[in-house]
């Protein structure tokens, strides 16, 4: 099926960050290797001059999701450090992107790029409906965003080969998946995206 890049769609790119490649505090296996798939996108959407949106997991030092404060994530992506920075490969540009700093209070987790961010309001602002979103982790992160995406109205397409999950048992992200399109929202990759 071929999808269209309209005048009112935008590129979302979830999280990623060092933290969460290899090397990183919360690694989610192989989350490096989308990031040239993720970077055809970004040349894309640069090219029809459409906005592209970069979310950060962005925590304090003290942060409810981590283990030390009775959570379930070890430490990560905390705010200002080489965790929380974008993987440097990522063709993602400070000044000309935008980007979604999320979790970043101490007694609040926020798994959805929508959650107590200004996300849902820059969108509208621009007239955007249709947000094409990657990324990780598929079964949290991305998952979160694509449901309250889907609840706020928009059209999503999950861009899926630029997606990975952390898949603590085997078959969560496909799981979320499904989850995923059952709600609305349509599975696409590169080729089928004009
Ligand atoms: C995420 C676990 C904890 C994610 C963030 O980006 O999917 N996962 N914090
Ligand atoms: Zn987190």
């Amino acid at each position: 099926m071929k999808i269209y890049i309209t005048a009112e769609s935008a590129l979302i790119i979830i999280d990623m960050q060092n933290d969460f490649m290899p090397g990183g505090a919360l690694p989610v296996k192989d989350g490096d290797k989308i990031i040239p798939v993720i970077n055809k996108y970004i040349s894309k959407f640069r090219k029809r001059n459409r906005p592209i949106y970069a979310t950060r997991d962005w925590h304090p030092e003290k942060h409810i999701s981590f283990k030390e404060e009775g959570g379930p994530w070890p430490k990560h992506c905390i705010q200002n450090t080489w965790g929380a920075e974008f993987h440097k490969d990522l063709k993602i540009s400070y000044t000309e992107d935008i980007i979604i700093d999320k979790a970043y209070r101490e007694d609040r987790e926020a798994y959805s790029g929508f959650q107590d961010t200004y996300l849902d309001n820059d969108l509208r602002r621009r007239g955007i409906k249709r947000l094409f979103i990657c990324g990780v982790a598929t079964e949290y992160c991305v998952r979160a965003t694509v449901l309250d995406a889907l609840n706020l109205g928009y059209e999503v397409i999950i861009l899926g080969d630029a997606i990975k999950g952390v898949e603590l048992r085997p078959g969560d992200s496909e799981k979320a998946l499904n989850e995923m399109i059952e709600k609305g929202a349509i599975l696409a990759e590169y080729n089928e995206i004009i």
